[in-house]
């Protein structure tokens, strides 16, 4: 295969989609040696079944906001591939959510869940309703009128969600209730449940906790520790939060969080104490991250990203295409050593360029991230055992998984001059689990 004749096609067939013709194009321009080495994969058109999802459901969303007024918005799964297992992938509620990000982050999901080696194929899902605003009331009743369609398309052994941006305990657990309503059972079909109805603890935790361990063993690799070290965080949602909570148990002092709206800079560092505020700011208050300048008289920033600022480490947790070129640059020229993504593709083309040009710690979020959805399948281990596991013990798997991620990166994207490129090692790993595991199925 040649990878720009193979993405060429898709744009082809499926145009006006960016989202999803960058994520494949960042996967296709790093496997196609190993691909091509393999002529069997070929012969069988391993690759266009690889990138086109398994199937699209599309539906209309119907709900009544508290003044009474009748609302639609539109929902979607995108099951991308179950070679390995049942879907897996997150729920995302957001403005901005389409066709085309929604399959960039099930292609990711894919090859994420894969890394894993947990027994999860890839998905995702979501809507372009926005939260922002909305009272509980009407978080709820969106909720339901999602799943009174969704239902029939997911179940413990077919396809869990999870939660996303927009997306997190409080959402799921009405989406959950109102399946269980649907299907009558009280099964695993969701992950990030509450503790009282089949959650796992540390689920929340996850994905930030994750991310850090991975940077952790990246760090490593060059015999340096993150004790003391300078880090820029975006986002102050799920990812972020836990991010931060790691790094400062950790001692190392993270300068930025943001929202939408824009960033806080702390020179002092957030602490223990501040980050209680940010998170009951956040979760609580839905408030924004203004606030937080207002009541610590630190620097706040509207309508911008944190890579002005200087730092040793920049952890990206809110969204896609959040670092660009010339953020990248500005990042590089100030200092920083190693990026560590918590976000999905939060990196463009020109900053990751930027980052492995640089021959800096360069972690993508198919990699770093991966202890959010690696919890989720402890989590529905645990629902199918009907059992709960202690803290220290999802903690302890969530450790064992993301070195073992880190070492299926290096085996796989240790380069000639030693260099370790964990883009092409992710993407390498995952992708010849998913291939032999399709091949071996047969032609479907
Ligand atoms: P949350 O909804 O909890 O938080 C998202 C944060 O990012 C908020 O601070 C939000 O600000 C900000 N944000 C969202 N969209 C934008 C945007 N378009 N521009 C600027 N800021 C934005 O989501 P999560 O923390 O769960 O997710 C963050 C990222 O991590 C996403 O890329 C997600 O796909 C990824 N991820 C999440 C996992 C999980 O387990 N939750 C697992 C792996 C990856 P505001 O409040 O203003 O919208
Ligand atoms: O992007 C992701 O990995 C997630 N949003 C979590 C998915 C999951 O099923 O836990």
């Amino acid at each position: 295969m040649n990878s720009t004749e193979v993405l060429n096609g898709l744009i082809r067939r499926f145009p006006n989609e960016p989202e999803y013709h960058q994520a494949v194009s960042e996967v296709l321009a790093s496997i196609e040696d190993v691909y091509n080495s393999h002529p069997e994969f070929e012969e069988y058109n391993l690759i266009e079944r690889l990138c086109i999802p398994d199937r699209i459901v599309s539906f209309r969303v119907t709900w009544t906001d508290d003044y009474g007024r009748v609302r639609t918005n539109m929902g979607y799964r995108v099951q991308h591939n179950c070679a390995i297992g049942p879907y897996k992938g997150g729920i995302r509620f957001h403005a901005s959510v389409n066709q085309s990000i929604l399959k960039f982050l099930a292609f990711e999901q894919t090859f994420k869940n894969a890394l894993t080696t947990l027994p999860m194929g890839g998905a995702k899902g979501g809507s372009d309703f926005n939260p922002k605003g909305k009272s509980d009331d009407e978080i709820m009743r969106f909720c339901q009128a999602f799943i009174l369609e969704l239902w029939r398309h997911i179940g413990p052994e077919t396809d869990v969600p999870a939660g996303d941006i927009g997306v997190g305990g409080r959402e799921i657990g009405y989406m959950f209730g109102m399946y269980k309503k649907l299907a009558r059972e009280h099964t695993g079909t969701f992950t990030g449940k509450g503790i009282t109805y089949g959650g796992s603890l540390m689920r929340p935790e996850a994905t930030g906790y994750g991310n850090v361990y991975f940077l952790q063993q990246m760090l490593a690799t060059r015999g340096l520790e993150l004790e003391g070290k300078t880090v820029c965080i975006s986002g102050s949602g799920n990812v972020a939060q836990y991010t931060a909570e790691k790094l400062i148990s950790l001692g190392a002092k993270v300068v930025t969080m943001s929202d939408s709206n824009g960033y806080i800079y702390d020179p002092d560092g957030i602490t223990r104490e501040k980050l209680d505020y940010i998170m009951h700011l956040k979760n609580v208050e839905r408030g924004r991250i203004r606030e937080y300048a207002e009541k610590y008289g630190c620097k706040y920033v509207e309508g911008a990203r944190p890579w002005g600022e200087k730092c040793d480490i920049a952890m990206p947790s809110a969204t896609q295409n959040e670092i660009n070129g010339d953020e990248a640059k500005t990042l590089l020229a100030n200092g920083c050593i190693a990026v560590s993504e918590g976000a999905n593709m939060p990196s463009t083309p020109e900053a990751v360029d930027a980052f492995l040009n640089a021959r800096i710690l360069y972690a993508p979020g198919k990699a770093a991230n991966a202890g959010g959805v690696s919890v989720s399948g402890l989590e529905m281990t645990q629902n199918s055992q009907k059992l709960s596991w202690s803290s220290e013990e999802v903690d302890n798997r969530l450790k064992s998984i993301m070195e073992n991620i880190h070492s299926q990166c290096v085996k796989y994207g240790t380069q000639a001059d030693g260099y370790v490129n964990y883009v092409k090692g992710a993407n390498v790993s995952g992708f010849m689990k998913v291939a032999t595991a399709m091949m071996e199925q047969g032609i479907l």
